[in-house]
């Protein structure tokens, strides 16, 4: 493969990982734990992996195994960093026992379902050290959860004498894991089962589980964009620039976002639904802060959207839960929707809507109706393969720029100009910064040690990531505790419970704090790009979010 220079010397880059995991170690348990919520309804579903006990890696003695085979997956989408996972998977096998054979399962869990996977030799895993993607086998968003899938795998698992297999992937696939290493225990097949923690939404986060890789690269690039866009802004002082951040449901790259770059408006989904603010209120304050600064002679500006924003809105929220119960996989309203033309699509909608009799029907009808086109099909559109609706589909930065312009009044000598963007598959497979470089090669390495003390049901952990890397703390967290039950499709389920932006923590409180000043007065940050060599203030800097949530 040809590499540009960066890459080759990226290639070089040697990753640091915490220093308990350098030499002979032993697994330490910590106490018995519980899940989050729901304590009965998730033992009921876990028999076998509830209430494990945490593990952390302390120095102990050198112990001989012999060579074990591992499977991997990507699950779910590209985070800056998997490759690195891998390779710390790689390196932990073979220094347990050097014939040690890794395999990759390719495109997601469908190459564990449909046999197909790749040995993952030196040369392979040395091409792909410290670069950004997935390619070294993809990803896919497969929901690996019926126990037809699980036999399938099953098979592939005993044909290549694979004893251990490690999914990395976001909230959904880690749970999809934990379910799978409950199915293997239970019928004693002699797999272990080990996830990551892997997304760029940065919403797989608890005390355990600091933070989700990629989040860190993902947010330096896309807070590297919107520091050209503001620059840009006050350069020509004519535009106002809508941009819409990927993070799915939860605000935290938005919030990062703004912290790096102290943009004009920064919305945060999270405050909307708590203080249930209504969509004509959002638009009506990003309007005032519009006329405010054309009125003091500055018709320009950044507001920063998150992606999941519509289903915070509080009227959004009973209508999308409505139009996912219709469209859930094979009812016969799903069925017969797929069956229309898109032209008849939302009159169909409509339709169905006026026919609803729960409290929300008649406001739901309303809203939809008088939704923009575009967004009411986007809102129809296929969900994932998890049931969730796919809010990178939806445009939310046209409609609210859209409907600000209708609330701004008319002859003003200021005039309001809106650019759209939306920042998302730019920064999901950038070349990760030295941040998720290392914390990406030490969660590989970590499960490795899992693997090697025996652990299944667990999630690696690397915690303390705000100190030098030599300081980390590696372990394994049950994946059952970070669970509750949740409605899915329809349906009463255990999940992860994904970590929203809490409003009360220093990250939004900080925000808070500063956005009425970023508003009128132009105060922009301009982060520029990332860097890999230099002072290590500079490079090895990690989020705001996780120095706030820190306290550093
Ligand atoms: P994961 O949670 O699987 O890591 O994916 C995150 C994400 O990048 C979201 O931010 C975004 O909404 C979604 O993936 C886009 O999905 P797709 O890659 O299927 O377009």
């Amino acid at each position: 493969m040809t590499k540009s220079i960066l890459q080759e010397a990226r290639a070089a880059y040697q990753p640091q990982m915490p220093r308990i995991l350098q030499g002979p170690l032993k697994a330490v348990e910590g106490e018995i734990t519980e899940s989050v919520a729901d304590k009965s309804e998730i033992q009921a579903a876990f028999p076998m992996t509830y209430g494990m006990r945490t593990i952390a890696f302390e120095r102990g003695p050198a112990i001989e195994l012999p060579p074990i085979n591992v499977g991997v997956i990507l699950s779910g989408g590209q985070a800056p960093g998997g490759h690195n996972v891998i390779a710390g998977l790689f390196d932990g096998i073979r220094k347990i026992n050097p014939a040690s054979q890794l395999y990759g399962f390719l495109l997601g869990p469908d190459g564990l379902i449909k046999h197909k996977y790749r040995l993952l030799t030196d040369e392979i895993i040395n091409e792909y050290r410290n670069t950004g993607g997935f390619d070294i086998i993809g990803s896919g968003r497969t929901k690996l959860s019926s126990k037809e899938q699980f036999d399938e795998g099953l098979q592939i698992l005993k044909e290549l004498n694979i004893t251990a297999l490690v999914i990395i992937g976001g909230d959904d696939s880690n749970t999809n894991a934990c379910h799978l290493a409950e199915y293997y225990k239970a019928i004693n097949a002699g797999v272990q089962v080990i996830g990551c923690p892997k997304t760029i939404d940065g919403d797989l986060k608890n005390e355990q589980i600091e933070t989700s890789f990629g989040f860190d690269t993902a947010c330096k690039v896309y807070s590297e964009l919107i520091g050209n866009i503001e620059r840009d802004c006050n350069s020509a002082q004519k535009y106002w620039h809508f941009i819409k951040l990927m993070g799915r449901s939860a605000s935290h790259i938005a919030l990062e976002c703004a912290q790096q770059t102290q943009p004009n408006v920064c919305l945060i989904s999270e405050e909307v639904y708590e203080n249930s603010i209504s969509l004509d209120q959002i638009v009506s304050n990003i309007a005032n802060i519009i006329i405010k600064r054309g009125e003091a002679g500055q018709s320009f500006g950044t507001v920063l959207i998150p992606e999941g924003l519509i289903e915070f809105i509080p009227e959004f929220k009973p209508l999308i839960s409505t139009i996912n119960a219709l469209l859930a996989k094979e009812s016969s309203t799903e069925q017969e929707f797929k069956q229309l033309p898109k032209s008849e699509r939302r009159s169909w909608m409509q339709h169905q809507l006026e026919q609803g009799t729960g409290p929300d029907a008649k406001a739901n009808a309303a809203l939809y109706k008088s939704l923009p086109e575009v967004v009411a099909l986007q809102l129809a559109l296929d969900r994932d393969s998890h049931g969730n609706v796919q809010v990178s589909l939806i445009e939310t930065e046209k409609m609210i720029s859209e409907m600000v312009a209708a609330k701004l009044p008319t002859g003003q000598v200021w005039k309001f100009s809106p650019q759209h963007h939306f920042f998302g598959y730019e920064g999901r497979c950038a070349a990760p910064s030295n941040y998720d470089a290392n914390y990406c090669y030490s969660l590989g390495y970590t499960a490795s040690c899992l693997i090697a003390t025996g652990k299944s049901g667990y999630m690696a952990s690397v915690r303390n990531t705000t100190a030098p890397a030599s300081e980390w703390i590696a372990g394994g967290i049950p994946i059952t505790m970070m669970m509750n039950m949740e409605t899915k499709e329809g349906k009463r389920v255990p999940v992860i419970r994904k970590a929203l932006v809490d409003l009360n923590d220093a990250p939004f409180q900080t925000f808070a704090a500063a956005r009425n000043e970023w508003a009128l007065n132009t105060s922009y940050l301009y982060p520029g790009p990332i860097q890999y060599f230099g002072p290590t203030e500079v490079c090895d800097r990690p989020t705001q979010t996780l120095l706030l949530e820190k306290s550093k």
